[in-house]
């Protein structure tokens, strides 16, 4: 099984600790997302329960002093309740410290950081608050020049996807904060802009993920900039599948990418000879196509011709299967994960359409390929929603400004 790391970067107090506990408890079954994750063993499980558990009565984690990994197996469940595992995710928490002071020592996490597969960047809510409102220079001014220099540092380093979470979005909220007003705000940075635009350039979404481990109502913050609990009030934590959902269709997509890139130098001679393949492919492209059909295909020749092979077996995708792939995917117009989340999250009848699909999907799963097809649907449903409930939240930097 495939195994991906992940990596969230952020300063010390931006909340990774308690993000990494939260989502855990959110995703630890399947409920309407469609997947869910199961810890490596029974002594994490607890760890990261006492975490949470902690946080509903008010409790904060420490700060966190050592690297510690965190593996986690992303899980499909069908109506029969089979379990269908999907793939692995290995996760990070260290102390941020770590990330803002580092010296040339500290090999530990930049060697983490040079593997990662995925990297979070994990913007603290709170100073946000403080940049937009231009309230408390100290946090401002720690944000600035000592917490985001090095999240710009390592992800501009690695070609990894990337995405920009922020945290503790229920101050924000209450402030009627709009995520365009950030995006602006942050833009307004020289190395945020130039990141943005290399990536806007690949092709490669550049996404701001509103999140909040504790949900809105449950903590006000203090004058000294700690949270208290609000009497009585209980944790609703707000977007906490949504990071993972975005960043594996990135990850997957780029695999893909790889695999085709890979081939440009085969000629599309055999498709060519293919020709009872060819006659097939006529045939269906004759009628026009509705919204699942179009769907069915393109998850499915996602799924079949390159996930299954590096996902499930390490291997990668058999040529004659890319390039009929790719014959496919061209004649319907670039239709890959990206033209999927592209085109569905700005129609709100076609979420909605999708999402039915996803849930259809879910009912079908019998075997390992149907559970592939509907996780890859669940994620890719997850960042179309995000888009649509939040439109700013992808970043794309206008060319003529
Ligand atoms: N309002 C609000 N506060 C939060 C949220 N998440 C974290 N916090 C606050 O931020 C503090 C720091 O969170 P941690 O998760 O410990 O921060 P960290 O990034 O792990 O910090 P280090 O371990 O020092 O690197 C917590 O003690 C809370 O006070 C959130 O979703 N909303
Ligand atoms: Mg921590």
């Amino acid at each position: 099984m495939k195994s991906y790391k992940i990596l969230t970067l952020g300063a010390s107090g931006a909340g990774k600790t308690v993000f990494l506990a939260s989502m855990f408890r959110s995703l630890l079954t399947q409920g309407e997302y469609g997947f869910y994750l199961k810890a490596e063993d029974f002594k994490s499980q607890r760890l990261l329960n006492n975490i949470y558990e902690k946080l509903i009565i008010g409790e904060w984690p420490l700060g966190t002093r050592e690297i510690s990994e965190w593996k986690f197996t992303c899980c499909i469940q069908n109506p029969d309740l089979e379990n269908f595992p999907i793939c692995q995710f290995i996760y990070f928490d260290y102390a941020g410290g770590q990330l803002t002071e580092m010296n040339k020592k500290d090999d530990k996490l930049q060697e983490i950081i040079k593997q990662a597969d995925a990297i979070l960047g994990l913007l603290d809510g709170q100073k946000i608050q403080a940049l937009i409102n231009n309230s408390n220079e100290q946090k401002i001014d720690d944000f600035l020049n000592k917490d985001l220099p090095p999240i710009m540092k390592w992800m501009s380093y690695c070609q990894t996807p990337i995405q920009f979470v922020i945290s503790k979005w229920d101050l924000l909220e209450n402030d009627n904060f709009d995520l365009k007003e950030i995006s602006d705000r942050l833009l307004d940075i020289p190395k945020f802009k130039e990141l943005v635009v290399s990536r806007n350039k690949e092709g490669s979404p550049v996404r701001l993920i509103p999140v909040s481990s504790i949900g809105s109502g449950f903590a006000t913050p203090q004058p000294d900039g700690s949270m208290k609990k609000i009497a009585g009030s209980i944790p609703r934590p707000f977007h906490m599948e949504v990071p993972v959902s975005c960043v594996i269709p990135d990850l997957l997509e780029k695999e893909i990418q790889v695999n085709l890139k890979r081939l440009t130098t085969i000629s599309d001679a055999s498709i060519a000879e293919n020709s009872g393949f060819n006659k097939l492919l006529n045939k269906f492209f004759k009628g026009v196509l509705s919204f699942r059909p179009l769907i069915d295909l393109v998850v499915n020749i996602i799924v079949e011709y390159f996930l299954i092979p590096i996902i499930f077996n390490d291997s990668e995708p058999n040529e004659l299967n890319i390039i009929i792939a790719q014959e496919i995917l061209k004649r319907i117009d670039n239709w890959g994960l990206a033209g999927i989340r592209r085109r569905v999250a700005a129609d709100e009848k076609k979420l909605a359409e999708f999402q039915q699909i996803k849930n259809e999907y879910i009912m079908e799963i019998k075997d390992k390929t149907t559970a592939l097809r509907s996780a890859i649907t669940s994620f890719l449903y997850i960042s179309n929603k995000l888009n649509q409930d939040f439109p700013d939240s992808e970043i794309i930097v206008d060319k003529l400004k």
